[in-house]
């Protein structure tokens, strides 16, 4: 891999005897590095693309420049981490069939996997909701989708009810009362739905993968810095980044947790996300947006328990699985998470009131 490694930073005009390189990060679907430079100060972040995820690497690196370009003509201030061009020019490198890219380490920046206080929830929703501010007079429909249907919930059904009907019996088995669950929630599809074309329920742009990972803060005054991971920002609807920072915040645990009893709502949570978010996002969603932030948790929790399950029924070909069950443990875990959110239905959306009246 080392030799890969230097031939793409060659491409960025590194010298390859000056340079180190090393695996970085937690994320699941691209692998990344941390790369320095002997004799200089400002550190790299390459990533080799994940193409069975992203077919298309270079829909990204369009997506992320024109984006970029908007951002630096309209508010030259905001820290957006677009990509280094190579030397010749192109937004990615593409070595050894694979597509590569490389952007600027934020100094003293960091990125946590779990959050330990609701300021940062906050502060998170507030950098996430700034960014679809900021490009709400973008047109959003020069974005191209790097995953196709990512966030349809309806394809999503119809993939997991494809997923059921192909499974191998046994898993069918295993998965029997998880599939009972997500058909008796189907009203959640319906509602989306009923929605989905409402001109007062725009398409926006959005960054569809909002878990804390996805946030630097910085190292020394815990503040959000900037977002990151930026290879789903395409259109969508708003309650994608809502939802996912709903999905991923509001539980001390992960989708990873198989103890299903610690698998509860911090309400303090809810509302550092719900507040953060308004704070930019407020005066510019629709009525009809307004009545669905409740909904948007519901709207992805329930899309990500289909999404893991779907995966279980067709032999783990999507998500990496360190165990034979791990997908299983994880559509269950987000089964749980739902009915909490469900239990805690009221007050969550008295919460959302008292911060839409604020
Ligand atoms: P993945 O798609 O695999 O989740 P990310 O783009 O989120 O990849 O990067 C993985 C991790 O690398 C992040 O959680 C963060 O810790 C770190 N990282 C990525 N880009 C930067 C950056 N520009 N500056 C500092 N750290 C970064
Ligand atoms: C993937 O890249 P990562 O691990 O942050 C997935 C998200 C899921 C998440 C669940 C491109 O995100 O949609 O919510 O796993 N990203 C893609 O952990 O499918
Ligand atoms: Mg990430």
């Amino acid at each position: 891999m080392d030799t890969i490694i230097q031939n793409v930073l060659k491409e960025y005009g590194f010298e390859p005897l000056q340079i180190a390189s090393m695996p970085f990060g937690s994320g699941h679907i691209n692998t990344t590095y941390l790369v320095s430079q002997e004799g200089h100060e400002q550190q790299f972040i390459l990533q080799s693309i994940n193409q069975n995820v992203f077919k298309n690497p270079l829909i990204i690196a369009e997506n992320v420049r024109l984006v970029g370009s908007y951002l630096k003509e309209h508010y030259p201030e905001y820290l957006f981490v677009g990509s280094i061009p190579t030397e010749d020019g192109k937004e990615m490198a593409y070595v050894d069939e694979i597509y590569w890219r490389l952007t600027r380490f934020i100094p003293n920046s960091v990125a946590f996997d779990t959050l330990s206080d609701p300021q940062q929830a906050f502060e998170a929703a507030e950098q996430f909701g700034r960014l679809s501010k900021l490009l709400n007079g973008f047109d959003v429909s020069l974005l191209k989708p790097s995953i196709p249907g990512f966030h349809d919930l309806n394809l999503r059904y119809q993939q997991f009810k494809e997923a059921v009907e192909k499974a191998d019996p046994n898993l069918q088995t295993r998965a029997a009362s998880q599939i009972e669950k997500a058909l008796r929630l189907t009203f959640i599809v319906d509602y989306f739905n009923s929605y989905r074309s409402s001109s007062d329920f725009p398409d926006r742009v959005m960054h569809h993968d909002t878990k804390i990972s996805n946030m630097l803060f910085d190292k020394t005054t815990g503040k959000g810095i900037c977002v990151i991971d930026l290879d789903t920002l395409m259109a969508g609807k708003f309650i994608s980044d809502l939802g996912d920072m709903m999905r991923t915040y509001l539980c001390a645990y992960s989708e990873n947790e198989k103890d299903m009893d610690k698998i509860f709502i911090r309400i303090e949570y809810f509302e550092a996300i719900v507040k953060g978010y308004l704070k930019e996002m407020g005066p510019i969603l629709t009525a009809t947006e307004k009545d669905l932030i409740l909904f948007s948790g519901k709207y992805l929790i329930y899309m990500q328990a289909l999404r893991f399950l779907t995966d279980y029924l067709n032999g783990d070909i999507y998500y990496p699985v360190s165990y034979p069950e791990q997908n299983l443990v994880r559509t269950m875990n987000q089964f749980k998470l739902l009915s909490e959110f469900f239990n805690k239905e009221k007050i969550l959306q008295s919460i959302v009131d008292k911060c839409l009246s604020n």
